[in-house]
């Protein structure tokens, strides 16, 4: 069996992080009753902001500056080669971390499946690959994704509103297992996944919301986005 080592190049609580992916000569996974699949770090998850400020510049690298805004998204791809793929998925629980929230109001956030495939080194607002288009001038969400969000999270503002940032970043995690359960079967292709702004002055009270994202070239691997699956 040939293996592929990829150390995590922080100190997350002291230890070495470690990332191990299985090459095609790798045997099947095999499912076990119970168990916990975590999928995070370069090489397992990509993840891009496509976003309107800068809607020609491939922001794939971008370790923080990750807006979630009015027609701005975070495009995020989990790799699930290493889920067998007779599992039962239970639960597949989406981590994110918002290092900037917005000063005064809370963000409806909505979680849509992408129905375009896209790369990450390439992608950004007018564009999913070098030659390739969205299905419009610029990825629009209803149109390049799900109609509707498979989950919605509520961003809070910030806590403290002196203070612009939250150190550390604030974790938010969702249950998204249809959506997992269907890139796993082969119902849906599995192009990850857009968190994107839903307006709703109910929630925002008008308020134009950005809340800041932290991606997968973040320096702490625990303030990086991840897939937690477990299984049935
Ligand atoms: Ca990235
Ligand atoms: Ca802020």
């Amino acid at each position: 069996m040939k293996v592929k080592l990829i150390v995590g190049a922080g100190l997350v609580t002291g230890m070495l992080s470690w990332s191990v992916v299985a090459q095609d000569t790798a045997p099947a996974p095999v499912a076990t009753p119970g168990q916990k699949i975590t999928i995070v770090g370069k090489g397992l998850v990509e993840d891009v902001n496509l976003d309107s400020d800068r809607a020609t510049q491939k922001l794939g690298p971008q370790r923080r500056d990750n807006r979630i805004r009015k027609d701005s998204a975070f495009l995020i791809k989990f790799n699930l080669d290493r889920v067998p793929k007779d599992a039962k998925i239970k639960t597949a629980e989406l981590y994110f971390y918002v290092w900037d929230p917005h000063s005064d109001a809370t963000g409806k956030t909505g979680v849509f499946e992408v129905k375009i495939p896209w790369v990450e080194a390439k992608a950004n607002l007018v564009q999913p690959d070098d030659g390739k288009k969205w299905t419009g001038e610029n990825f629009v969400i209803g149109t390049d994704t799900a109609a509707e969000p498979a989950a919605i999270v509520m961003i809070q503002p910030d806590e403290d509103p002196s203070k612009d940032e939250a150190i550390p970043p604030v974790e938010y995690k969702v249950d998204i297992a249809p959506l997992a359960k269907a890139w796993l079967s082969g119902a849906s292709p599995n192009n990850g996944l857009a968190l994107a702004w839903i307006p709703d002055r109910d929630v925002d009270q008008g308020y134009m919301v950005r809340n800041q994202v932290t991606a997968s070239e973040y320096q702490e691997k625990m303030y990086q986005p991840k897939l937690i699956i477990t299984l049935e």
